[in-house]
């Protein structure tokens, strides 16, 4: 037997990024898939500050901004002729909902992010949103295979209610840090609060630590 096999060898290393991976896979069964507190609802609950910005993609924009080589200022057609990408994945909202098996498409924020060349000093992302809302987290969370510009759920086009035209999904964290109507990504060099943050939620929210709360 091969009890010797090294540690770094290529087989052993594609092993390992697919089990580092599989920490994002939704095909788990049983209490495995459903985090601390939480319990699953079928439908999409709507959840904002209270207004639903029309956003026509005649005037939309997407602003990469900060700590970037080349800030970018994308329009709509620009942003659609980015590469496209498809997903599945688990919602788990704050306020203890969690929605299974949601079909994305949309972009990789990394696909977009590349473009932008981010400095070595950028760590964390501010994410805002038209209707005024910003979130925050770290920079590697937002690059992650798992996160997406969405732009469609279930085959059709995102509907206001839900961010449509785009918003953010990065389904590894509480659904707060999915910016709906997203409209600016700014790299900084540390953390800073957005929103919610700064009215008492967790700076990061991995609901799998169940990080609601910043006295968590
Ligand atoms: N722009 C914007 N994005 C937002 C919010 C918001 O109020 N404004 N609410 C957040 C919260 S608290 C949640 S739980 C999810 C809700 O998304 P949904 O309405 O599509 O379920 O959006 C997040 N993104
Ligand atoms: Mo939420």
């Amino acid at each position: 037997m091969q009890d010797d096999l090294p540690e770094d060898s290529k087989l052993t290393r594609t092993k390992r990024q697919w089990a580092e991976a599989g920490k994002f896979l939704t095909g788990r069964t049983g209490v495995d898939r459903l985090p601390p507190g939480q319990h699953q609802v079928q439908n999409w609950p709507v959840l904002d500050l209270g207004s639903q910005p029309h956003v026509a993609t005649a005037t939309w924009r997407l602003d990469v901004t900060g700590l970037v080589e080349t800030p970018l200022s994308l329009d709509w057609a620009a942003f659609e002729a980015l590469p496209k990408a498809e997903l599945r994945s688990d919602i788990h909202c704050v306020t203890t909902w969690s929605r299974y098996d949601n079909d994305w498409q949309g972009v990789h924020p990394r696909d977009l992010l590349v473009m932008a060349n981010p400095l070595t000093e950028a760590s964390h992302v501010m994410l805002s949103s038209f209707d005024g809302y910003t979130t925050n987290l770290p920079l590697e969370d937002f690059l992650t295979d798992g996160a997406l510009l969405a732009t469609h759920w279930q085959g059709r086009p995102l509907t206001q209610d839900h961010g449509g035209p785009m918003r953010a999904m990065v389904p590894h964290l509480y659904f707060w840090k999915s910016a709906k109507w997203l409209r600016g990504i700014e790299l900084m060099s540390g953390d800073r609060p957005g929103f919610w943050e700064r009215n008492g939620y967790h700076m990061y929210g991995d609901p799998w630590r169940e990080q609601r709360y910043s006295t968590d």
